[in-house]
C-alpha cells in the first residue's frame, strides 16, 4: 500500500515527531510512505539515518513536487493541514475512476471524552480538488473507543535490552548514580522553584536538559549547585530521545509525542501540556489526569507545573515518586492491552 502523509510544522517538534513515527510504523510493515513536510530541517537531527520505505518530500510549494506525484492509496492529512491540491486532485481522479482510496484527517491527541464520539466520523468534502470525497477523522487516544497510540511492536523488547549506564556513558554523561531527571518543557512558571528544591536536596539529582526551549528556559551555566548536577543535551535523534526517557527516574515531558513516550518509558513523569489561547488545555490536562488515575500529589504537581495553581510544588521524595511510578505502570498496562495506532489505522482504512 502507498501512503502520503502531509505535515505542516506549526511550531515546536511535535508535528514532525508524530508524523515521522507514523511514517516509520507504516514502512516497518512493508508499505511505501511519502512524508510531505513543509519544514524538513528538524528531521536532519530527529531522524538523521532516515528509514527504508519512507521518502521525505520537502513540501515547499504546492505544485512542483506534487505535479509529478502519483496518487497514493491512503492520504493522511496531519492535524487538518490541507494536502497539496495537485496530489489531492490526482487522488480524487483515481477514486472516481477506480474507486477506493482513503483520506484520513489525523487529529491531535486528547484524553477528553468527546474524542470517543468524534473518532471515525466522516466529513464530506464539498469544495476544492477533493470535492465529492469523504475524509474521515482519526483520533489517537487512550481508550479502546479511540484510534490508540503509536507503539512499535518491538518496543518492550528494546526496552528490556536497554543498558542505562552504557547509554549514559556513550552520551558522555558523567552519571554517578544520582537520581536522573530529564527536562523537556516550554517555560513552566515553577521551573525556578523546582531547581531550587533540587539544589537543596536531600537526594543528589542530575537533570538532563533537552535541546531548544527547555535549555532556553534553563540556560547552560554552572554544572553543579548543591545537590543538583546539570547536563545540557544536544538535539537527539528520536530513537535516542526515547532512550533518554528510559534512562531517567523522572521525566518532564511536553506536548503530545513525548507524553506517549513517557507512558511507554514507565517511569514517573510530569507533563506540560501545549498551551491554548482559550485555556482549553486546562480541561484537557484534567481529562488526562482523570484517565491516568493520578494521585493527589501528581495532580497538584501538574497543576502547579502548568501554571494552574499558585501552590508550592509537592516534594519529590522517594515515597511520592514510588506512588507515581505505580500509577504510570498501571496506565501503561492498560494501554498495552489495546491495539497500537498503526494497527488500528490499517484496520480502519480497510473498512
Ligand atoms: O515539541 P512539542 O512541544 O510539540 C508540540 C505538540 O505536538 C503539540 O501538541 C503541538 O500542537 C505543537 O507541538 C505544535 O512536544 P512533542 O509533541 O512531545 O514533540 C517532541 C518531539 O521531538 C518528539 O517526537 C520527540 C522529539 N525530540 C527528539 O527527537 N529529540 C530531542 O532532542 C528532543 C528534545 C525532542
Amino acid at each position: 500500500m502507498r501512503w502520503d502523509i502531509f505535515c505542516k510544522v506549526i511550531d515546536n517538534y511535535g508535528d514532525a515527531g508524530v508524523c515521522w513515527r507514523l511514517a516509520c510504523g507504516l514502512a516497518a510493515q512493508g508499505d511505501g510512505v511519502r512524508l510531505w513536510i513543509d519544514d524538513p530541517s528538524v528531521l536532519a537531527w530527529m531522524a538523521p539515518e532516515g528509514q527504508p520505505g519512507v521518502a521525505v518530500v520537502p513540501w515547499r510549494d504546492d505544485t512542483a513536487e506534487a505535479a509529478a506525484a502519483s496518487a497514493p492509496d491512503v492520504l493522511v492529512e496531519a492535524f487538518g493541514c490541507d494536502p497539496a491540491p495537485d496530489v489531492l486532485a490526482r487522488f480524487a481522479e483515481r477514486a472516481a475512476e477506480a474507486g477506493g482510496g482513503a483520506w484520513i484527517n489525523l487529529e491531535y491527541l486528547s484524553a477528553d471524552p468527546h474524542v470517543e464520539r468524534l473518532h471515525g466520523l466522516p466529513s464530506p468534502v464539498f469544495r476544492g480538488p477533493g470535492a465529492g470525497l469523504v475524509k474521515r477523522f482519526f483520533y489517537p487516544g487512550f481508550t479502546a473507543a479511540t484510534g490508540g497510540l503509536l507503539r512499535e511492536p518491538d518496543l518492550p523488547l528494546r526496552q528490556q535490552r536497554f543498558d542505562r549506564a552504557a547509554w549514559l556513558a556513550g552520551r558522555g554523561i558523567g552519571w554517578q548514580g544520582e537520581r536522573l531527571v530529564s527536562l523537556f518543557c516550554y517555560e513552566p512558571p515553577a521551573l525556578a522553584s523546582l531547581r531550587a528544591a533540587l539544589e537543596r536536596g536531600p537526594s543528589p539529582t542530575r537533570v538532563l536538559v533537552t535541546h531548544g526551549r527547555s535549555s532556553r528556559a534553563l540556560p547552560p551555566g554552572a554544572s553543579r549547585r548543591g545537590a543538583l548536577a546539570l547536563d545540557w543535551l544536544p538535539p537527539l535523534p528520536q530513537t535516542d530521545f526515547d532512550h533518554l526517557l528510559w534512562a531517567c527516574d523522572l521525566n518532564f515531558v511536553r506536548g503530545e509525542d513525548s507524553l506517549v513516550r513517557a507512558l511507554w518509558a514507565g517511569a514517573p513523569f510530569v507533563w506540560q501540556i501545549y498551551p491554548q489561547d482559550d485555556e482549553a488545555h486546562r480541561a484537557k490536562l484534567d481529562a488526562f489526569l482523570d484517565w491516568l488515575g493520578a494521585p493527589a500529589s501528581l495532580r497538584l504537581f501538574h497543576h502547579v507545573w502548568n501554571g494552574f495553581s499558585p501552590a508550592s510544588l509537592p516534594a519529590l521524595d522517594d515515597a511520592t515518586l514510588g506512588e507515581w511510578r505505580a500509577t504510570v505502570q498501571a496506565a501503561q498496562a492498560r494501554l498495552l492491552a489495546q491495539d497500537d495506532l498503526v494497527s488500528q489505522l490499517r484496520r480502519f482504512i480497510a473498512r
